[in-house]
Parts: C-alpha cells; sequence; structure tokens
C-alpha cells in the first residue's frame, strides 16, 4: 500500500467549503496525437472539445446492434452492471461495457480514443470506467450537474484531476432529447459539496445523483462567469471529450428519440487511485477500476481521423 497523497480538493467533509482554484494542469506535454493544436488550445480552454464524425457510421451501427443485444441479453439481467432508472425498469446504464464487449474493447483501446486521451494527458492511460448512458424516449431521466472528478476524487481516490471522458453518441443528440450540457470554463474550479458520502452510495446515485451534487450559487457563479452553457449535439459517430472535472449534466429525455452514448473516462498511468478520499469504502471495480493496466491499441475501430471542431455543432 503506497501512502496515502495530500489531499489536495478537500470534498464532503459535512461543511460548506469554497470553491478553489484546480492545482493541475488540464492538457499535459505529449509528442503528439489526433488533435491539431488549435484543438488542443479549445480543449484547455473550454475544457471540452466537439470530435464531429469520429467513429465511422459502420462502426456505429455495430456499437447500436450491441448495445441492444446487452440489454436484452438474459445473462445481464441482474448483473450489478446494469443500472435501471430510478422510477421504471428500463435500463439507464451499463457499466464496464468495455469489460462485457470485446466490439466496445476494441473501441476504447483504439487510437482513435484512447490516442486522444494520450495526447491530451500526455501519458499512458487506462480505463477507469465505462458505461453505456442510454436514455431512452420518454423514460430517460436527468443526470444532475456534478463534476466526476469530485466523485472519482471523494469516492474513488483519484489525486489528481488527470483523467478525461469522451462520449461517442451511437444515436442523434438533439436539442430536445436530454443531450450533455457542459459548462466552458467550470474544470478550472474545484466545488467542493456538503454532506458525507454514505455507504454504499454508488447503489443509489447511479441511478440519481444526491449526494455531490454542487449547490445552486456556486453552479449560477461558474455559469456566470462563462456567459453560457453549451449544448453538444451531433448525428451518430460524433464524440465529446470533456476534462474530468468539466461541470455536466443533462435533461430527461421527453421526446420519443433515444440518446444512447458510450462514455469512456482515461486516467493517466502516472495517477492511480489510492484510498478514497471522502468515502467510507472504494467503489467495486465495475464502477472504477483500480488495477492500472495501460491500454495497447487493438485494431482501429473508427474510420477517418477527426477534423476539427467547427463541423460539429456546439451550441451556446
Ligand atoms: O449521460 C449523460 O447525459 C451524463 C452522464 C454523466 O455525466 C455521468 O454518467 O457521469
Ligand atoms: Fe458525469
Amino acid at each position: 500500500m503506497t501512502a496515502q497523497a495530500v489531499d489536495r480538493y478537500p470534498t464532503r467533509q459535512g461543511v460548506a467549503l469554497a470553491p478553489r482554484a484546480r492545482h493541475d494542469p488540464v492538457v499535459y506535454p505529449s509528442p503528439g496525437g489526433p488533435l491539431d493544436p488549435a484543438q488542443v488550445r479549445r480543449y484547455a480552454a473550454d475544457g471540452f472539445l466537439l470530435l464531429d464524425q469520429l467513429v465511422d457510421e459502420t462502426t456505429v451501427a455495430a456499437l447500436g446492434a450491441e448495445v441492444d443485444r446487452l440489454v436484452g441479453a438474459p445473462e445481464l439481467a441482474d448483473a450489478e452492471e446494469v443500472v435501471r432508472e430510478p422510477d421504471s425498469d428500463e435500463v439507464r446504464s451499463i457499466f464496464a461495457v468495455h469489460r462485457i464487449s470485446p466490439l466496445v474493447a476494441t473501441l476504447v483501446a483504439s487510437d482513435t480514443l484512447a490516442g486522444v486521451a494520450r495526447q491530451l494527458l500526455g501519458s499512458d492511460v487506462y480505463v477507469h470506467q465505462s458505461r453505456v448512458n442510454r436514455k431512452l424516449g420518454f423514460a430517460g431521466r436527468e443526470f444532475a450537474w456534478h463534476s466526476d472528478f469530485e466523485t472519482w476524487h471523494a469516492e474513488d481516490g483519484m489525486p489528481a484531476a488527470r483523467a478525461l471522458s469522451i462520449s461517442l453518441a451511437l444515436t442523434p443528440n438533439f436539442v430536445h432529447n436530454g443531450s450533455l450540457m457542459l459548462i466552458p470554463g467550470s474544470h478550472r474550479t474545484f466545488v467542493p459539496t456538503g454532506g458525507a458520502t454514505p455507504a454504499d452510495h454508488y447503489r443509489t446515485s447511479l441511478r440519481r445523483q444526491q449526494v455531490g451534487v454542487p449547490d445552486r450559487a456556486s453552479l449560477t457563479a461558474l455559469v456566470e462567469q462563462a456567459g453560457d452553457i453549451a449544448l453538444v449535439t451531433g448525428g451518430p459517430g460524433s464524440a465529446v471529450v470533456f476534462d474530468c472535472n468539466a461541470m455536466h449534466g443533462s435533461s430527461g429525455n421527453m421526446t420519443p428519440f433515444p440518446r444512447t452514448n458510450i462514455f469512456v473516462v482515461y486516467n493517466s498511468v502516472e495517477n492511480p487511485l489510492q484510498d478514497p478520499f471522502a468515502a467510507p469504502e472504494p467503489r467495486p471495480a465495475f464502477v472504477a477500476t483500480r488495477h492500472v493496466e495501460p491500454l495497447v491499441a487493438r485494431q482501429e475501430a473508427s474510420g477517418p481521423p477527426a477534423t476539427g471542431f467547427e463541423r460539429g455543432d456546439v451550441s451556446r
């Protein structure tokens, strides 16, 4: 057991703590990768970057069929990886989906996705978490505003903000079907949350998060500072890469159109998990991998390289 790192991001201490500046870089030096310098600058400034047409149609169709298969698979019906909606039996999320599906494993390890993570994080990376978020038409409920890093730090023991997520759209992400909202620039501020993490918090938080949600005054300040909220829309195969501390959330889906996305969280191999900083026990491995296994590229799972954020549609 390595010594526990100093807690540079106190949160969930049972008292209100003021937001504080992020201590870690957003982008680390690297020899290069799929992104051009303008894209890297944009990511560093906003805390996210849209990658239009990241994955080709055929691959996306295969992934969509794979998700349908997993949702209907009898052997997964009672699996802990499968999380249902708070008010219905519809499948909301499937966690560790790269462990369950070889097709998703190939995607996750592909240079198209992992190469972006390596470039921005400036090191080898491993998968901290993967999941499909389905957000079915009429049934898909919201995700409250949160910073992923706040949870990963408190509940998983992630010491530094040196991780990112890539969300790949398998269905269209429209303006009205519960697409992801991000607060530009919010990644530079760490917003501690109040309360304390209950035992086995993940069992309820993955359905509807209540602890680890920032207060309204802090959220309002972040939005005022940004001047706006970004809504990430795009067709199947489009993706957004966002920093682990970017403040984000999404509304419920009251349209008939499903919004199915695969989320992959890449953490730097130089940022291994410690004991949780503010939780009684670490969460189980299917929500937070505790074993650092650097990704080795499998066969390429995608088509043309990403060609710039201008073509996508981040509406502000
Ligand atoms: O699916 C979404 O819209 C947001 C999901 C999310 O932020 C999460 O699962 O951490
Ligand atoms: Fe999140």
